[in-house]
């Protein structure tokens, strides 16, 4: 699945803007077929952005179902002869995209890319009218799940068991990209070193062709020189004297595939390539062969106004608040990032653990929400129809992901019932698959406080064991002494269990922004900061520990109910990035650290 790009044999244009905008209230749009005309609506949206908090209408932002999108593109005249693809970087949670009358794309799963070839329904230097229907809605089968109930006078509302605003529409950009008719149709890249000298292992896929190209690789340094080239579609690149990627010092090299038909150029493709190693060694996580301690945060896609739309100058501003803080790493909790996030991380040398949007997969939290409690793992829960829905989560995110050395663990669901009958069956083929998939990074799962280690069922199908603990908020609320006890305890009942690399994905107390306390109360500045320096107090004392990531990075919206004021406060910064005095200590702490752990 490469990301679209321009190159000596493509072309690439934006089509982010401003849009029409229809929300389909009484769901006749698709009936009515509304792609055959300009949307019958005053209304326009900008893209990428949710949708939700744009309009000053609770219809609007409580909407089920779907909204409509619609722009007239232009076709490059010089396009003719090209193959002509549209692209959404993503659509949340399942986009419809029309080429005039034509349906050419349909995709389920709110944070993955999809395209469509569109050649034949469009003419290059012509106008087409490109509509897009986005669908909000979660079921018990989707990724992440959900239920939608209808209320007695006939409003549909959507519930669902994660703590972040169901936010939708087109939050990341949408391209028209040309490509060549024989094309670099994907590339796949394993890196490694022994001594000073450096490997890449590459295999590319073509399509179009004949068989009778030939394709060739070269691999380019940071300046642009050539380092080594080598012909075929796959094989290993040898580097001398490399220089590797490390965590808080980047290093890329640029791998460049070309087909050739005779001497002349039919494609070529340029991905960035960093150099390392990813390891599980006994309770050591090494990178390049070096114990790394991770730090830094669970974050969210999430800002004021366009909710979960990606901005490069928020995106921006949080790695450089990631960088004054400290951080070397953050989880992309709970779903996959913008591709932009993935390739800033291997630019600049963040550690990332990439996460499927498996979130919510614990029926039993329904009682937190305002539910009740059910069982997970029955037919209409998390059933056959979540597993194959799961599959394809897991499956495109490793398509996506594969290459970005930035990313040394896939998390394949945030808090899922790990205790009930049925987990290990219904996870012991998704680890399998996911190592199917990507046989060079660590596996993991995030484990939920409900399943302590006397009753959790999967861990030894995992090679690292990721802690959310909330001793001190949830549990011990106020009683930082009790926690203390209670959270070293179970740490080394984990490490005695499992014996592997444990990473704390997840500690934080909700904290008011302005609201002092002198007797450590719970919500007050304070208090998040002495939570805090517990639980780093108790890192310390637990040799396995391998990480810390805060939660949260920033405040952000949350569902409505009794538990949220606003949102989810447990963010060392607001949700506009001012810092909280936990932000200091963390800074203080993590500098410290840095190449120390
Ligand atoms: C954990 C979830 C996370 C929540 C957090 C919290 O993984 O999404 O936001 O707790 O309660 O259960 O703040």
């Amino acid at each position: 699945m490469l990301k679209p790009q321009a190159s000596e044999t493509r072309e690439i244009v934006n089509l982010d803007g401003l849009y029409r905008f229809k929300v389909d209230f009484d769901r006749s749009g698709h009936r009515d077929e509304w792609f055959r005309a300009p949307l019958d609506s005053d209304l326009e949206m900008g893209v990428p952005a949710s949708y939700n908090d744009v309009f000053p209408d609770k219809a609007i932002r409580d909407h089920v179902g779907y909204v409509w999108y619609q722009r007239d593109v232009r076709v490059p005249r010089g396009w003719a002869g090209e193959r002509i693809h549209v692209r959404l970087d993503s659509a949340t949670h399942e986009g419809m995209v029309w080429v005039d009358e034509t349906l050419v794309a349909q995709h389920t799963g709110g944070y993955m890319p999809f395209s469509a070839d569109i050649t034949e329904h469009v003419t290059p230097g012509q106008v087409f009218r490109l509509t897009i229907s986005v669908n909000n809605e979660l079921t018990q089968a989707t990724i992440p799940p959900g239920t939608i109930t209808v209320t007695e006078d006939g409003r549909r509302q959507q519930s669902y068991l994660h703590d972040f605003y169901n936010y939708a529409g087109l939050h990341r950009s949408v391209w028209l990209f040309s490509t060549p008719s024989v094309t670099v149709d994907d590339i796949t890249v394993v890196t490694g070193f022994e001594a000073s000298a450096g490997s890449v292992e590459y295999s590319i896929a073509t399509a179009g062709g004949t068989g009778s190209e030939t394709v060739t690789v070269s691999l380019r340094d940071a300046d642009g020189a050539e380092v080594t080239h080598a012909d075929g579609v796959r094989g290993t690149l040898t580097i001398a004297d490399v220089v590797l990627w490390k965590p808080g010092a980047a290093y890329l090299y640029s791998l460049t595939a070309e087909i050739r038909d005779g001497g002349r150029l039919l494609d070529s493709y340029t991905l960035p390539v960093g150099v390392r190693t990813v390891e599980v060694h006994g309770k050591e996580f090494l990178i390049n062969g070096e114990p790394f301690y991770f730090t830094g945060f669970g974050m969210h896609e999430d800002h004021v106004a366009i909710g979960k739309g990606h901005s490069n100058a928020q995106m921006v501003n949080d790695f450089q608040l990631l960088d004054w803080v400290g951080a070397n790493s953050f989880r992309t909790s709970h779903y996959p990032y913008a591709e932009e996030v993935m390739e800033f991380a291997d630019r600049h040398g963040i550690v990332v653990i990439d996460e499927t949007a498996a979130v919510g997969l614990h029926l039993g939290f329904g009682a937190v929400f305002g539910g009740i409690a059910k069982k997970t793992y029955v037919e209409g829960g998390v059933d056959a129809n979540t597993a194959a829905n799961h599959r394809q989560a897991i499956s495109e995110l490793v398509a996506r992901d594969k290459n970005h050395p930035s990313v040394v663990i896939w998390s394949i669901a945030n808090e899922p019932n790990g205790s009930e009958e049925g987990a290990r069956e219904y996870f012991a083929p998704l680890a399998e698959l996911t190592r199917r998939l990507d046989p060079t990074r660590p596996v993991g799962y995030v484990n939920v406080m409900f399943d302590t280690p006397d009753k959790e069922l999967l861990g030894d199908l995992f090679d690292v064991v990721l802690l959310n603990r909330y001793y001190g908020w949830y549990v011990n609320n106020g009683d930082l002494e009790t926690a203390e006890q209670s959270l070293e305890k179970e740490l080394r009942e984990w490490d005695a269990k499992y014996g592997k690399p444990m990473i704390m994905t997840e500690y934080g107390p909700d904290t008011m922004p302005g609201f002092h306390s002198i007797y450590e109360q719970p919500w007050s500045e304070e208090y998040q900061a002495a939570f805090l320096a517990m639980y780093h107090r108790v890192f310390d004392r637990v040799d396995a520990m391998v990480g810390e990531q805060v939660w949260n990075f920033a405040d952000f919206q949350t569902s409505n109910g009794i538990m949220r004021v606003d949102g989810n406060k447990k963010g060392v910064f607001t949700r506009d990035r001012r810092p909280k005095p936990a932000a200091y200590a963390l800074r203080k702490r993590w500098t410290a650290l840095a190449g120390t752990k």
